[in-house]
């Protein structure tokens, strides 16, 4: 029996690679979430940057309590079990009226992750949709082989590469995931996704949070790290990130600065960036 999701989503999940939406925030902890993050970003004089960006759980408690709701949490065993280890959890900003974008893409070809049953979950804590530049994704594609990508390091493409999936995705046979701020989309691994970019006068703020079963294997690294939120991890493949007690809680930013410097180097591995990068 599904502790969150109706057998109908998990199908379709199954059968398709993604479902949508899923409520998982609701309008107070959403504008709660939103208002953490931008008091922090006016604090500093900008907007989040850098690698502040990702595995941001360790930066701020806030975005930790996020990856442990239970609401969440149990639809997410619903598609891997019950034993899961988050590996990063990152922000995806489109600024109002600004031309980034995300190319097509699949996020297995990168991360070094030994299987597909990985789930990103995007939760919108703004509006998400076609004027604003929300994903949209390919049906079916996490059946199909990997897809060949090419490294553009386009300047508005907010991937690290800039990579494009190299053959063209016939936009015809892809679905928008429009989401209400506190809603969450959820894709496979394998799936191909892009988004365009934000047109709208509101900021375009998603979080992605990336659960995996506690077996999956990193690949590109011997050192790789990621949150155990829910069961127990009897196989010991990642470092479990510390659990903040605060917002920029000393050890964990530490850990954060170490964390993030190893998922560089996973994503970077083997590009015409990594020289520059490393
Ligand atoms: O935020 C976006 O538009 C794309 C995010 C993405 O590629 C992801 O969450 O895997």
């Amino acid at each position: 029996m599904p502790k969150a999701l109706s057998e109908a989503a998990i199908r379709q999940y199954r059968d398709e690679g993604y479902y949508f939406p899923v409520p998982v925030l609701t309008p107070e902890e959403t504008l709660a979430a939103r208002q953490k993050l931008e008091t922090f970003e006016t604090g500093q004089g900008h907007a989040l940057d850098g690698a502040q960006r990702s595995k941001s759980h360790l930066l701020f408690k806030w975005v930790d309590d996020i990856m442990r709701t239970p609401r969440l949490v149990d639809a997410v065993e619903d598609l891997i079990g019950p034993n899961i280890l988050c590996w990063n959890t990152v922000f995806w900003i489109k600024e109002a009226r600004t031309p980034s974008y995300v190319g097509w893409h699949q996020d297995l070809k990168y991360w070094g992750l030994d299987n597909d049953e990985l789930v990103s979950v995007w939760i919108a804590l703004s509006p998400a949709n076609r004027e604003s530049g929300c994903m949209s994704v390919l049906p079916g594609s996490h059946e199909r082989q990997m897809l060949e990508h090419d490294d553009t390091y386009h300047e508005n493409n907010l991937l690290t590469r800039g990579q494009e999936i190299a053959v063209k995705v016939d936009e015809s046979e892809t679905v928008l995931m429009a989401l209400e701020p506190g809603q969450a989309s959820f894709h496979n691994v394998k799936s191909a996704h892009g988004s365009g970019p934000n047109n709208s006068s509101d900021r375009r703020i998603g979080l992605s949070l990336h659960y995996m079963p506690t077996h999956t294997k990193q690949t590109l690294a011997d050192w790789d790290t990621a949150a155990l939120v829910r069961g127990e991890d009897t196989f010991g493949n990642f470092v479990h990130t510390p659990l903040p007690t605060m917002d920029f809680d000393p050890d964990a930013v530490a850990f954060h600065t170490r964390a993030t410097d190893a998922t560089r180097k996973i994503v970077y591995k083997d590009s015409a960036a990594e020289a520059h990068t490393l």
